[in-house]
């Protein structure tokens, strides 16, 4: 069953994508002073440019690579007198909205979900003026950092929304599933406002028949109810199905979609529907080089066929919160997601940073709420690759880990590793998650054959593992793979060709193939990736983190047969030539 547009699929939504007037800005006071941004006012600003929206600036040829301020401006129609909402899917890296010229409201969680409420006004047309900076500031950015291994655009990521309030209206519906067979599910929603007691609340499951549900609890903005699906069928990756429930208030009416599933993990299995699962899967980030993370449906609905050409039936959105979109596609074609929030190597300055600790919960929670019904994600992770090792770490995974519990006991939780032998937070993970790069990296891969490192490096991290207690939960490699530049052949397949990477992926699938400790894998990674030029630059060819088993373009290279062999059902078919 496909919608549109699940999100928003309320009533008097409209999409605000489009092309919006625009002004590169760049640094403000001519002085370098990076908190320029902080007071100034756009409104005299002439905008002589246009930018798409979705569309970030620093991936246009125009102002390829910029750092600096920019401004999205466009005019919307309102009724007057009524209340709005505006809702942006995804932006970065940091924001401020003025709505007819008033400074409304701050964004300062990159690629998360933001909703701001657009009083009402006498006029009908209302100006929305989006300054954007893209630059790294210590404090305003808190949660990116210029060292990331992967490139940080500024702009609009992705849709733009606008839904007029002309009443009490639901926000939000959480579902949980309580039973998958007989299809008892829990509902908590929120309102935009407290509930008053003269307007009814209607739901209908699955475009059936508004009814009156029984049992609900009100208290101020909350709503809770049981409900029953009257055709109740599971959601897996063989059989995606999705069930929708409407919530109608006073004439608003707000549709969300969901899947019957359940995930759990019983001793060193994860089970879906009671049955074990194995993740076969890469790690994806959202960018292409023309349009940086504003990728468009059609771009996002490709990277999902090779996906499902590989044979994948997981993927790990490295590192952030991800599209609606692509949530909503991996729920229609059953993929399963691991989903995180932004993090990328902090450091124990980061962890004694308050408000850091704070942005990364904080995003952490709202990415949750965003994603709560979508039953392609089936776990919650945090913080990639943090120095986890320290005991500075120790109190803010805990904190984190907590606030996902507190926000959703149904999912399994998680985080990334590369400290594997004195990791000191995975007593508070589901799963264990580890990125390890054996055959690669010349400090986990010393001497002439590091193809054969591959093997004793899993085995000695599953026998620490085991020695500390810890073989009694799923254990998945979250990262492993090998840099090859795209096209790149040669008789010696040494590092950096094709042949290399076909050669270290195919020695993984084998051993997560033939080793029952291992619950599965996300390959690093689906395609190659912009980061930067700087201290890594020895390491990253081209700017480039080459790890993509398909080049920025999707071109598959030798590795992507490989896997196809080990992972699909073989439908007699080869893999579209380059
Ligand atoms: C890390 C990190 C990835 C990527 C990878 C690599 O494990 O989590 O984002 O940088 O290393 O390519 O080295």
């Amino acid at each position: 069953m496909t919608m549109p547009f699940p999100i928003y699929h309320a009533t008097r939504a409209r999409c605000l994508n489009g092309v919006w007037s625009f002004a590169f800005l760049g640094d403000l006071d001519g002085l370098g002073d990076l908190d320029d941004v902080e007071t100034f006012d756009p409104s005299g600003v002439r905008c002589n440019d246009v930018m798409a929206v979705p569309g970030v600036y620093d991936a246009s040829p125009t102002y390829a690579g910029t750092r600096g301020v920019a401004l999205y401006r466009t005019s919307i129609e309102i009724e007057p007198g009524r209340e709005a909402q505006l809702r942006f899917d995804g932006l970065g890296l940091w924001a401020r909205l003025f709505i007819d010229r008033q400074p409304v409201e701050v964004h300062d969680l990159p690629y998360s979900g933001w909703s701001v409420r657009v009083p009402p006004s006498d006029h009908r047309r209302r100006q929305i003026d989006l300054l954007i900076d893209n630059r790294l500031h210590p404090a305003r950015t808190v949660l990116v950092e210029p060292y990331f291994d992967f490139y940080l655009y500024g702009g609009v990521y992705r849709d733009v929304w606008c839904r007029e309030l002309a009443g009490p209206a639901v926000e939000q519906a959480r579902v949980t599933v309580l039973d998958r067979d007989t299809g008892k599910i829990a509902v908590a929603a929120r309102t935009f406002d407290p509930m008053v007691d003269d307007v009814p609340l209607r739901i209908a499951l699955d475009g059936g028949d508004f009814i009156t549900p029984t049992d609900v609890a009100v208290d101020g903005n909350s709503v809770r109810f049981e409900a029953t699906v009257p055709q109740p069928k599971a959601w897996s990756p063989a059989e995606p199905n999705l069930h929708t429930l409407t919530l109608c208030l006073g004439d608003d009416r707000f549709t969300t979609r969901f899947g019957l599933r359940d995930i759990r993990v019983d001793g060193p299995r994860l089970l879906l529907n009671d049955e074990p699962l194995q993740l076969h899967g890469v790690c994806r980030h959202e960018a292409c080089p023309q349009v940086g993370p504003a990728l468009s449906d059609a771009q996002i609905v490709h990277d999902l066929q090779r996906l499902k050409q590989l044979g994948c039936n997981f993927v790990r959105g490295s590192h952030y919160p991800q599209s609606p979109r692509f949530l909503d596609l991996c729920d229609e074609m059953g993929l399963l997601v691991f989903e995180e929030s932004l993090g990328w190597q902090p450091r124990i300055g980061h962890f004694n940073n308050p408000h850091f600790v704070d942005q990364v919960e904080k995003q952490t929670r709202r990415m949750i709420d965003t994603s709560f019904n979508h039953p392609s994600v089936i776990m919650w992770g945090f913080l990639n690759e943090g120095d986890s090792h320290t005991p500075d770490s120790q109190p803010v995974y805990r904190r984190i880990v907590n606030a996902i519990r507190e926000e959703d006991p149904t999912r399994p939780v998680t985080f990334a590793s590369n400290h594997p032998f004195d990791e000191r937070n995975f007593d508070l993970a589901d799963v264990i998650s580890v990125n390890t790069y054996p055959g690669w990296y010349a400090d986990e891969a010393a001497g002439p054959s590091p193809l054969k490192e591959i093997v004793p490096a899993i085995d000695r991290i599953l026998d620490h593992l085991a020695a500390s207690g810890l073989s009694d939960r799923p254990f998945l490699i979250s990262e492993i793979g090998a840099g090859a530049i795209y096209g790149w052949h040669d008789p010696l397949r040494n590092h950096w060709t094709e042949g290399y990477q076909a050669d270290l992926i195919e020695t993984v699938l084998r051993k997560v193939r033939d080793d029952d400790r291992v619950t599965g894998v996300a390959l690093w990674q689906f395609c190659d990736g912009r980061t930067y030029a700087d201290s890594q630059a020895l390491r990253r060819p081209r700017s480039f983190n080459n790890k993509g088993v398909f080049d920025e373009y999707r071109r598959p290279k030798l590795a992507a047969g490989v896997i196809r062999q080990y992972w699909s059902i073989d439908t007699g078919e080869s893999l579209p030539p380059h």
